[in-house]
């Protein structure tokens, strides 16, 4: 019997990384999601970003197993030969049994294999599964459902895969596989069903049971003890979720790229709202909201409730302000609208005509420079230059309001937001301090109308939105985190529970957290409105200080440091499933507290102290953003590194208590 193994982990700079002593060499790890190569969500991103610590730890022991969608593979996959001789066999015997698997590398960070499957070339089995499935597990699936249709395929193929696999090995394999969200979920009742030697492990990253109910009428969280056992667990263990975080050499680097993609949504806005640009685009404070379009479970309800209450304080406070709220949620549609477009187009020719001008100018400028005069003011614009610049004005007449929407809607009259738009009145009218813009498409480089991809748009804003009422995780709080933007999510997300949990003052670190959970809608509305009336009233010095406090945090969410959730539940279920070749040893700190990061360090003691309400502080001063910024965020650095260091060198600091952590098998 080959020796128990123990798992161990060292620290390194800092951030506890597992001991690469650990003899992984002969188990194979087969991660399964229907998103593997495959956009089409947040598990996508999972997926995607944690490959490469993935890839590690298990080197070429690591499948990653997924859908065939040629146009993906034809962009993103180089299809190579299998390179693990059991694996070979497998695929070439699938193959040879009328299925088409394919053996590739995806071309991502950490280059894992991949294994992908056409779920369509063996449809014909679909009867037949489907039936096995009804006898076998009681469950029935619609014959017109699409998607049950495909989860059946693949997770029929995913069983049939790891039980070829098990069958082609030499020696006992050692096999873990991990299977995300109910599209793979069959497979592991099929592994189960077929006693295949496999470990298993299941994440959820949301359930349609969850969406459904919490986007219904019911009062979910108040009547958790009405709610099946079932949906405890799918709405209650959570592993946070990282990414890669880019650490730029210099502090102010990301400072810059959010100057530089704020003149790009500048730009637009210009476009945008030409002849109504009565607002001034310096005190223009850029918020958005985005993801998948459910409407009150990504909170869209409250966010529109809460603009129109801070529209009426910034106009009973007589603000400078201006607010462009960003509503970037995918719906149905019939293209941009016209209106849009030619709002850019009124900008593009306003800027030629300036390009013009200047040139026509220039050049006399240079004439006369040249024979030693200096010019005629007067007579550096021609009557035609005049002509032009007065046409170009002009066309910035506009008779109606600039428009809320960027797109056709097919669903106009009853879609939600648009709906709660006319109830409210955001209308982008002169009067409003409060602007919205509805973008129902993701967005992309090569829009025609704002061409930025979402994380050029994200570092442009001041502030991401996502007062989510369901909301497992939430990648959207964390990526503006880690580009150093601040955030709004709430206590009923993950992210939003474990910042809570981790930072003894989240909003000094721009991480707002919202009480969804304790009060109702038209209080947590309220408390919605302050936030957002407080970040208004920040001057430009003190966004700054934020933003570099929020990029700080950002090694919090870095696979680097969450992925050690992923690696306990991996290496648990190796123990529990081969317990006479693996012991997982559970650590102290296991159901540790975890660590907290402290207050700011240059968070003034006092209020007597504070800069920024300083009464003889001038508003230039304010506004000043050349203040000594590195040695802020020097200050603030030093106060936060430290607690870093995680608590104990023998095991992850593991803030949730992990099912089986006590080690019972
Ligand atoms: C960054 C840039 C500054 C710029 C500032 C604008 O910090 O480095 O040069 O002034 O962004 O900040 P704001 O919050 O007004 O967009
Ligand atoms: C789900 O995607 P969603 O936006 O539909 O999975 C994400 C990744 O785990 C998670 O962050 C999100 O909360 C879920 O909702």
């Amino acid at each position: 019997m080959p020796l128990a193994r123990s798992l161990s982990i060292t620290s390194l700079s800092g951030l506890e990384e597992w001991d690469e002593e650990f003899d992984l060499e002969d188990a194979v790890l087969f991660e399964i999601a229907w998103e593997v190569a495959n956009k089409v969500g947040g598990i996508y991103t999972v997926i995607q970003t944690k490959a490469r610590l993935t890839a590690e730890e298990w080197g070429e022991n690591y499948f990653l197993v997924g859908p065939y969608v040629e146009s993906n593979v034809r962009t993103q996959v180089e299809l190579i030969e299998p390179t693990n001789p059991a694996l070979k066999r497998a695929i070439d015997k699938m193959n040879s049994s009328g299925c088409k698997v394919y053996f590739g590398r995806w071309l991502i960070e950490g280059s894992p294999y991949v294994v992908l499957i056409d779920v369509a070339f063996t449809a014909w089995n679909l009867d037949k599964w489907k039936k096995e499935l009804w006898d076998n597990f009681s469950i029935g699936v619609p014959w017109f459902d699409r998607e049950a249709n495909d989860a059946v395929l693949f997770g029929f193929l995913t069983a049939w895969l790891l039980g070829e696999y098990a069958a082609q090995c030499e020696e006992p394999p050692h096999i873990l596989a991990h299977f995300h969200e109910w599209l793979a979920g069959l497979g592991l009742a099929l592994c189960r069903q077929r006693q295949l030697p496999v470990a298993t492990i299941f994440t959820t990253h949301a359930t349609l049971l969850g969406r459904y109910l919490c986007a219904g009428s019911v009062d979910f969280y108040n009547n958790l003890a009405d709610v099946s056992g079932a949906v405890w667990v799918c709405l209650y263990i959570i592993t946070p979720n990282g990414l890669n975080v880019k650490k730029f050499s210099a502090m102010h680097e990301f400072q810059n790229l959010h100057a530089q993609s704020k003149n790009r949504i500048q730009e637009f806005i210009r476009g945008h709202f030409y002849g109504h640009l009565d607002f001034n685009l310096d005190k223009c404070l850029f918020l958005f909201i985005a993801g998948r379009y459910e409407f009150s479970n990504k909170g869209a309800d409250i966010f529109l409730e809460a603009l129109a209450r801070l529209n009426y304080l910034l106009r009973v406070n007589h603000s400078d302000v201006t607010v462009v709220a960003f509503f970037i949620m995918p719906a149905r549609t019939n293209n941009f609208n016209v209106e849009t477009l030619k709002g850019q187009a009124v900008r593009k020719q306003l800027w030629d005509t300036a390009q013009t001008v200047k040139e026509r100018f220039g050049k006399k400028l240079y004439e006369s420079l040249l024979v030693g005069q200096l010019p005629d003011v007067s007579k550096m614009l021609s009557k035609d230059d005049f002509t032009m610049m007065k046409r170009a004005i002009f066309a910035t007449q506009r008779q109606c309001q600039p428009p809320i929407c960027t797109h056709n809607m097919l669903e106009d009259s009853n879609d939600p937001i648009l709906t709660c738009i006319r109830r409210i009145g955001l209308f982008n009218s002169s009067a409003d301090r409060v602007k919205v813009i509805f973008h129902p498409e993701f967005l992309s480089s090569t829009s025609p109308l704002l061409p930025m991809d979402y994380e050029e748009f994200v570092r442009g804003c001041h502030l991401g939105v996502f007062p989510s009422y369901y909301e497992p995780w939430g990648y959207t709080p964390a990526e503006c985190t880690v580009m150093g933007i601040p955030s709004i999510s709430t206590n009923l997300s993950g992210f939003g529970c474990f910042m809570e949990e981790h930072i003894a003052d989240p909003s000094a670190y721009g991480i707002y957290i919202l009480d969804r959970r304790y009060r109702g809608v038209d209080e947590s509305c309220n408390q919605l409105t302050s936030y957002l009336f407080q970040f208004c009233q920040q001057s430009r010095r003190a966004r700054i200080i934020q933003r570099n406090r929020t990029e700080r945090l950002s090694d919090l969410l870095d696979w680097r440091y969450l992925g050690r959730y992923y690696i306990s539940a991996r290496h648990m279920a190796l123990a529990k499933a081969f317990p006479d070749t693996y012991f997982y040893q559970p650590h102290d700190s296991d159901t540790a507290q975890g660590f907290r990061y402290p207050r700011p360090a240059s968070v003034p003691p006092s209020p007597s102290l504070s800069r920024h309400s300083s009464p003889r502080q001038s508003e230039a001063e304010e506004d000043d953003d050349r203040y000594d910024e590195d040695a802020e965020a020097e200050k603030d650095r030093l106060n936060i590194r430290q607690p870093l260091t995680l608590p104990s060198k023998k095991g992850p600091a593991l803030p949730y208590t992990l099912p089986g952590a006590n080690g019972e098998r």
